[in-house]
C-alpha cells in the first residue's frame, strides 16, 4: 500500500490538513525507537496510508523531536512526500523543500495559508514555481477546507497515474560540486544505491547532519565520504547554504506577480 508523508516547518497547518485528507487515523507512539508519536489515517475513499510528522525547520536535527523526520524519510520508505508551507513564507519554507526534493522521492507542495498571501499584494505563478522546483503545487486554505479535494485528487493521480518527477539537482559552487558528485558516483557505484540518494546523503553528511553522520558510520560509508576531496572544504555548510537561499530567491522572483482582487479569490 502506498504511503503520503506530510512534512513541513512548526505550524504550517500540517495536522489540520491532515484532518482534512483522511478519514480515519491513530496514534502510533515509539516509532523507530523516538519516543515522539506520528499520527497515521488513510486518504480519503483510498486505502493509501497518510503520516503526519513533527514540524521541523531542517533535516538537520537538534532535537530527539526534530530526529522523526529524517528518521523517515530513512526507514519509512514513503511513496510520495506531502510538503506543507505557509504560502506566505516561502523564502524561509523553501529550505527544507529543497532537502525534500534533493532525496528524489516525488514531492507535492501544497502552498497552505493562501487565504494569507492573498490579503498581501504579491501572488506566485504556479507554473513557474512547478518549473524551477520540478514538481507540483497546489493552493490550499486548510482552515477553510479550500483546494483540499483537489489535493486529494492530485496526491492520488501522482501516485497512480504520473511519471515520477526527477530529483531536484542545485548546482553548488565548483569545488564543493565536483566533491559531492565525485563521492555520489562511488557511494552509487560501491553500495548499490540509487544516484539521486547518494549525492542527497553526501550533501547532508558534508552538511553536518548528525542522523545521517550515524548512519554513514553504521552503513561503514563514512571512510569513503571522508576521503572525498572537498572534506576539508572551509565553510561547506556556508557555501551550500548560501547557493541554496540565492536558489530560493531567484525562483520567488520569477515566479512573483502582483496580486489582483480576482486572482485565488475563490481560497
Ligand atoms: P502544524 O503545526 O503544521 O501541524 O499546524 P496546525 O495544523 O496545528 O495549524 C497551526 C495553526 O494554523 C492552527 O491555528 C490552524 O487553525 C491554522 N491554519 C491551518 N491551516 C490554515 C490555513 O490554510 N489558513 C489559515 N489562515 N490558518 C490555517
Ligand atoms: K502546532
Ligand atoms: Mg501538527
Amino acid at each position: 500500500m502506498a504511503t503520503v508523508a506530510l512534512l513541513g516547518n512548526p505550524n504550517t497547518g500540517k495536522t489540520t490538513l491532515f484532518n482534512e485528507l483522511t478519514d480515519k487515523y491513530a496514534y502510533v507512539g515509539n516509532w523507530t525507537g523516538v519516543t515522539v508519536d506520528k499520527k497515521m489515517g488513510t486518504l480519503r475513499h483510498t486505502k493509501i496510508a497518510v503520516v503526519d510528522l513533527p514540524g521541523v525547520y531542517s533535516l538537520n536535527p537538534i532535537t530527539k523531536d526534530e530526529s522523526v523526520a529524517i528518521e523517515y524519510l530513512l526507514h519509512g520508505d514513503p511513496d510520495l512526500i506531502l510538503n506543507v508551507t505557509n504560502a506566505s513564507q516561502l523564502k524561509r519554507n523553501l529550505l527544507l523543500t529543497i532537502e525534500l526534493l534533493e532525496f528524489g522521492t516525488p514531492v507535492i507542495i501544497a502552498l497552505n495559508m493562501i487565504d494569507d498571501l492573498n490579503r498581501t499584494n504579491v501572488t506566485y505563478d504556479l507554473p513557474t514555481l512547478a518549473q524551477r522546483l520540478h514538481c507540483q503545487l497546489k493552493a490550499t486554505n486548510a482552515r477553510n477546507k479550500k483546494g483540499v479535494a483537489q489535493l486529494r485528487d492530485d496526491l492520488v493521480a501522482s501516485l497512480t497515474e504520473l511519471p515520477p518527477a526527477a530529483a531536484l539537482h542545485i548546482t553548488y559552487p565548483t569545488l564543493v560540486e565536483q566533491g559531492i558528485t565525485q563521492a555520489a558516483k562511488k557511494l552509487a557505484a560501491e553500495h548499490g544505491m540509487t544516484p539521486d540518494f547518494a549525492r542527497w546523503l553526501t550533501i547532508q553528511f558534508m552538511n553536518q547532519n548528525q542522523t545521517i553522520r550515524a548512519y554513514a558510520q553504521a552503513h561503514d560509508l563514512k571512510p569513503l565520504l571522508q576521503s572525498a576531496p572537498f572534506y576539508d572544504a572551509q565553510n561547506f555548510e556556508n557555501q551550500i547554504f548560501t547557493t541554496r537561499l540565492t536558489f530560493i530567491e531567484d525562483t520567488l522572483a520569477a515566479a512573483r506577480r502582483q496580486n489582483t482582487p480576482t486572482s485565488q479569490s475563490e481560497l
